[in-house]
Parts: structure tokens; C-alpha cells; sequence
């Protein structure tokens, strides 16, 4: 049954059914209509297969249905009142199923100007988190994508653009934290995880959807990578060790692959504390490298930001109990720097959709009132040169140079 689904998946659309990138831009079909999502990662529609899906069942295969909404279809219709309206945004968001990524999903979806698209590696576990958080029916849809993968990467866009839908906002939020790990792990491709999945995974994803949200009739589309006050070392945060430090990027040139122990961008030792530092300012590195080379040719905003300090997420998952304790009350009463998940992911949802915040290569910051505000990078997040070698040595462990 499995190859069978797969099979009919692959199979390409009549040519009738393709969608053209005028076709995507002219934005989605005008009906709901269920879809099928494995958790393999394929998904489709299936109207493709009538009704025998219903029955499937396999212990090897979970299939999960989601009824999805979809988008209006234009984009400035009149409203009764003459007044021009704006259609239901479609933003994407990695790492949606928890934390921030959440967080935000629930904000955007509560707003009800958004249908978000949670890029996710669990389905299961973002299925329960949006339910449980109450995440209206039909406000989203479920699509697997696993950073550590650059094939799951390839195959997420193209399921993504199966969904007929037209892309305005993409959020790279999902991230990992290594702390206590001794020694590297690696990705699918082989690279270190941390970097490989906040950093490369990302870069690949945002660069693929990059001619989507160029496509997009969206008043204001949006590229936001999230960033972090602790990969900027001009803050009292950035400097406690290990601090971010890229070096002159011999590692990331050698293939982040631990041959030659080259598993860290700068070349040293691992350290997983840091690899998720460096991790943050190619984060921030990318979205400047994104704004100064195609901001003006495509009209998208190209943003960062630091959120605030979120204690309590999952981020954390990998730390001693002990960290996981002191942690939160620490931030809360000494630091002051911390932020819950929801007031994170009002913040995030600003970015995503506030129209005072279309200003392209800002990292945002928030300060005490919730009021945000345009915050300055270190001096190697704003390392014009770096960003650019950042970005083509990227490219060549992607496989796009
Ligand atoms: P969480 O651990 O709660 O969220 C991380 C998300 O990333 C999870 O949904 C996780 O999925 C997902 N993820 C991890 N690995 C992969 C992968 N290989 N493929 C796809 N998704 C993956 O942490 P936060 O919400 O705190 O982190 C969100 C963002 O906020 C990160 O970019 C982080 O750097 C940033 N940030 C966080 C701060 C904080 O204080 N917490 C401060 C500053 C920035 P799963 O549920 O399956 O594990
Ligand atoms: Mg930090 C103004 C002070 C401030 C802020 C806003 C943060 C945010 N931290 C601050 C200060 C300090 N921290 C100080 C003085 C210390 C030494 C006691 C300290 C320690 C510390 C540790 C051990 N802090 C940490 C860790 C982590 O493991 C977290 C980390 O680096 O994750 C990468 C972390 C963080 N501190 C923050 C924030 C936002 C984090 C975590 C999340 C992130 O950057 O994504």
C-alpha cells in the first residue's frame, strides 16, 4: 500500500493540474478539499485517488488526514463596505511544533488573517501541540520537513507547492541545541547538526523558496530567520563563553564533516555550545547576505530577530536538570531578560505581519514594554565579507554552486 500511495504521489500531474508559477501566484483553489499526509514526508491531495484512501491502514505507513482550508484567491477583493481587503496569508514556519514556532502558528492562526503552514519533523507531535493549543481547525496544514536532510528539504518544497497555495511569509525558526554533547552528530549529509540544521538546512529551504514568495501577489512577503542575542557578542549574553566566533570559516570550507576534526565552522575543537552560537550568526549573516543581494530585484523583506530570552521552551531539552531549573528564575529576577512563549510569539507574529515592520535587513529586538526596535549586530553578524563567504561556501554544501 505504501508503494502504491508513494507511486501515485510521484506520479506528475496532468499537465492540466500543474501548477504554473502564474498559476500559484494567482493563488489557490477556491474549495477545501482534504489532503493525506504521511509521515514520511509525501502528502497530496487526494482527490488524485477518490476514496480509497479512507481505508488505509498500515502499521508501516501513518497516515494522518487534516481537512485544510485555503486561501482566498485574490488578493485585493472589495469588501462590501468598498473598502479594499487583504486575502489570508500563507506563512510557512519550521519548527512550529513547539515553542516559538507555536507560539507564533497559534498567533497568526487566532488572527485569522493567516493559514499557516507548520514545516514540522514530527506529525504527530504538531498535530497534538496545535490542538492543544487550540489553533482553530482548518487555520493551518501539517507538512514533514527535517532539517537534517537536504533531500527532506527538497522534497518539502515540492510538496509545499503541491498545495496549490501561494507562499508569503517563510519563518526559519526550528533549531537545535547541543550543549552537553561531547561529540559531534552529524546530519543526513553529513554535517555537524547544529550548523547543519539551523544554518544549512535553512539556507537551502530559503533559498529554494525565495522564487515562491517572489511570485507571491502578498502586499508584504517575508524571509524571516530567527536570530539570537547569545550569537552577538557587542551583548553581555554574546559574552559568555563560549562566544561565537566564525574564524576564517576553515571548517565550514572543509565540509563541517569532523574529518580532519573539522566539525566547527572556525575549525577547532567541538563544542557544542558554540557550534549553536556560530549556528546563529550565519542565521544572521544569511539574512543580510539575502537582503543585500535580492531585496530591491524581488520586494521581499528579508528580517531577523532576537525574541527575548524564552526560558522555558525545548530548546533546552539537552541541558543538565539542574540548568533546566535554574534557567527560568534566573532569567526572570537577575537578567530580566525573560519573555513567555506567547508574548515570543506575538512578537515573532509582528514580524510576520505587522505593516510598520516591512523595513527590509532589520534584526529586531524588543525592549521592556514589548515595544519593538531596530537593534545593532555585532561586528561579525554585520561582517559584510563574511556574510558573503558564509554564503558561497553554503551554497557549494547545499549543492546550488
Ligand atoms: P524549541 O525546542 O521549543 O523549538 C525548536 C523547534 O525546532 C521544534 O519544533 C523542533 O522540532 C524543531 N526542530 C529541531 N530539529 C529539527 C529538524 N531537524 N527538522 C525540523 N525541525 C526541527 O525551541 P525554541 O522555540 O526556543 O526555538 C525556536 C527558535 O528560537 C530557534 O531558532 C532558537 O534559536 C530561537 N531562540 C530561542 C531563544 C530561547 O530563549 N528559547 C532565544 C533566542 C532565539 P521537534 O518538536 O520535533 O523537536
Ligand atoms: Mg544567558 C543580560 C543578560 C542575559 C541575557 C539576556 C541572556 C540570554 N543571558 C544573559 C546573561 C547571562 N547568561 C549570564 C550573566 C550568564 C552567566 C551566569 C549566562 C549564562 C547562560 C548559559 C549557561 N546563558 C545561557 C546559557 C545557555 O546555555 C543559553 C545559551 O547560550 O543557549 C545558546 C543561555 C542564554 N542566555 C540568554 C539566552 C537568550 C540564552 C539562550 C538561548 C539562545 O540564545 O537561543
Amino acid at each position: 500500500v505504501a508503494r502504491r500511495l508513494r507511486w501515485l504521489f510521484r506520479r506528475p500531474l496532468p499537465s492540466s493540474r500543474r501548477p504554473s508559477p502564474r498559476a500559484r501566484r494567482g493563488a489557490a483553489k477556491d474549495s477545501a478539499f482534504f489532503r493525506v499526509c504521511l509521515a514520511d514526508g509525501l502528502k497530496f491531495d487526494t482527490t488524485s485517488l477518490g476514496l480509497r484512501t479512507k481505508r488505509v491502514n498500515t502499521s508501516s505507513v501513518a497516515i494522518r488526514a487534516q481537512a485544510a482550508a485555503v486561501s482566498a484567491p485574490t488578493a485585493t477583493p472589495a469588501s462590501p463596505s468598498g473598502k479594499k481587503t487583504v486575502r489570508t496569508g500563507n506563512a510557512i514556519i519550521t519548527g512550529a511544533s513547539s515553542g516559538l514556532g507555536l507560539a507564533t502558528a497559534k498567533a497568526l492562526a487566532e488572527s485569522g488573517k493567516w493559514h499557516v503552514i507548520m514545516a514540522c519533523r514530527d506529525y504527530l507531535k504538531t498535530a497534538r501541540a496545535a490542538r492543544a493549543a487550540g489553533m482553530p481547525k482548518g487555520s493551518y496544514t501539517i507538512v514533514h520537513l527535517d532539517l537534517a536532510s537536504l533531500d527532506s528539504v527538497r522534497q518539502f518544497v515540492k510538496n509545499v507547492r503541491q498545495l496549490d497555495m501561494p507562499i508569503d511569509v517563510v519563518v526559519c525558526n526550528a533549531a537545535v541545541y547541543q550543549p552537553t554533547a561531547k561529540e559531534p552528530s552529524f546530519t543526513a549529509d553529513g554535517f555537524e547538526m547544529s550548523v547543519g540544521v539551523n544554518h544549512l538546512g535553512h539556507f537551502l529551504l530559503a533559498r529554494e523558496l525565495l522564487e515562491d514568495l517572489k511570485a507571491s501577489d502578498y502586499p508584504s512577503k517575508r524571509l524571516i530567520i530567527v536570530g539570537s542575542i547569545t550569537g552577538n557578542t557587542n551583548t553581555l549574553a554574546g559574552n559568555v563563553p563560549p562566544k561565537a566566533n566564525l574564524g576564517d570559516l576553515r571548517g565550514l570550507a572543509a565540509g563541517l564533516n569532523g574529518v580532519g576534526s573539522a566539525a566547527m565552522i572556525d575549525g577547532a575543537e567541538f563544542d557544542g555550545a558554540k557550534a549553536y552560537k556560530d549556528s546563529k550568526v550565519c542565521n544572521m549573516l544569511t539574512m543580510q547576505e539575502f537582503h543585500r543581494r535580492y531585496h530591491e530585484e524581488t520586494g521581499v523583506t528579508f528580517a531577523s530577530l532576537y525574541p527575548g530570552c524564552i526560558a522555558t521552551t525545548g530548546l533546552f531539552r539537552e541541558h543538565i536538570p539542574l540548568f533546566r531549573l535554574l534557567f527560568p528564575p534566573f532569567q526572570k529576577y537577575i537578567t530580566k531578560g525573560y519573555v513567555s512563549e506567547e508574548e515570543a510569539g506575538k512578537r515573532l507574529a509582528q514580524v510576520v505581519s505587522e505593516p510598520s515592520l516591512t523595513k527590509s535587513g532589520v534584526y529586531w529586538s524588543w525592549n521592556k514594554n514589548s515595544a519593538s526596535f531596530e537593534n545593532q549586530l555585532s561586528e561579525e553578524a554585520s561582517d559584510t565579507e563574511k556574510a558573503r563567504k558564509v554564503w558561497e561556501l553554503s551554497e557549494k554544501l547545499v549543492g546550488l554552486a
